[in-house]
């Protein structure tokens, strides 16, 4: 499979591609089914129209990876704590349940089903990626109650609420029993999306962002060493990347565009693949601008294995057309 094969250091022409929120509200197919479904949640848990979702974008632009119809926010669920999103405004959670609360991954099963029937339908070249959110950005939206811009609950929680223990080792052996599952239901691959990881103060980074990490790839790896792990610690420090790099040993790193693609290479070990890829506003403008930012990151990697995706997630109203000319450059 080609996307494994990169992720096993093979170097090839062209990279494999696939977009973060590659199947999301830019694709007519998505507009169409999520309106016959009353919220985001029942979509993602309705496991035919979630493959439906899924595959489509893979039909569309032949992506080398297909991710999973799911959420980061679904894993809250199985700890009893309410999660709806409302149109226009997010996620909304209901209050924290206590951290000795029972635990009950049964409640996700449809999204097992979903990467069953997925992995039934997807062209065996294909890989089919398993996700959930890192501790610290899912922990941040189960204290806030929900999006939040200043994180100051989450952090008053950290620093001072005699709870934060226990729920990060709730939240780690959660991620572990989720991913683990979704492994079983047929992901080739997981990804782990930090993706407020640069909201994280600098004295604790270890203990909300790396250290989390470790534990999580150490309880996959041991039930499943065969299985590549991405991690997204989005807009980290560069200062911090290297010794998560080299403390949580990833077996790829996605990386935004805080810094150049060449200062990515220059500063982290070579052992690491790494994707990356065009800001999702360039993605959205098209055209030249485009062109130069997929060659520029086409030569600074020409020498080494990497994924080609994008800095973030695809954002609304971007053009189909441009996902087709991202696509076609990527690959001439
Ligand atoms: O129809 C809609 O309006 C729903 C929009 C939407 C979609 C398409 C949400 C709500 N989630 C998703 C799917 C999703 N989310 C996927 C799978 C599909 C794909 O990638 O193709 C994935 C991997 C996610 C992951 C996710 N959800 C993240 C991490 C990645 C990132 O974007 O940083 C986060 C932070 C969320 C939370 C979330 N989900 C949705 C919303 C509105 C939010 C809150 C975002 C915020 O706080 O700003």
């Amino acid at each position: 499979m080609f996307f494994l094969n990169t992720l096993k250091g093979e170097k090839s022409a062209v990279p494999p591609l696939w977009m973060m929120r590659q199947a999301g509200r830019y694709l007519p197919g998505y507009r169409a089914l999520r309106a016959q479904h009353k919220g985001f949640l029942s979509l993602c848990f309705a496991s035919k129209d979630a493959t439906t979702v899924t595959l489509e974008p893979i039909d569309l632009f032949q992506m080398d990876a297909a991710i999973v119809f799911a959420d980061i926010l679904t894993l809250p669920l199985a700890f009893g704590q309410d999660v709806t999103f409302i149109e226009g405004k997010g996620p909304v959670l209901g209050s924290l349940p206590k951290p000795s609360s029972s635990f009950d991954m049964q409640c996700l099963d449809p999204i097992m089903e979903t990467l069953r029937l997925t992995r039934g339908r997807l062209s065996p070249e294909k890989a089919l990626i398993g996700f959930a959110g890192s501790p610290w950005t899912v922990l941040s939206y189960m204290v806030e109650g929900g999006s939040s811009k200043s994180f100051e609950a989450i952090k008053a929680f950290v620093y001072g609420s005699p709870l934060f223990d226990s729920w990060m080792s709730n939240l780690i052996q959660g991620t572990i029993a989720y991913l683990w599952a979704q492994i079983r239901a047929g992901a080739d691959v997981v990804m782990l999306f930090d993706s407020w990881a640069a909201q994280i103060p600098h004295d604790l980074v270890k203990s909300c962002c790396i250290d989390p990490h470790v534990a999580i790839v150490k309880g996959l790896r041991d039930k499943a060493p065969h299985i590549p792990i991405i991690t997204f610690p989005r807009h980290l420090s560069l200062k911090s990347l290297k010794p998560f790099v080299d403390q949580v040993k990833p077996t790829a790193l996605a990386v935004g565009n805080s810094y150049s693609p060449q200062d990515y290479l220059d500063d982290l070990s070579n052992d690491v693949i790494l994707q990356t890829g065009p800001d999702p506003v360039v993605l959205k403008l098209g055209g030249d601008l485009l062109k130069r930012h997929v060659d520029a990151i086409k030569t600074t990697f020409r020498d080494r294995p990497y994924i080609m995706n994008l800095a973030h997630g695809v954002l609304p109203k971007t053009p189909v057309n441009h996902v087709r000319d991202f696509v076609s450059w990527v690959r001439s």
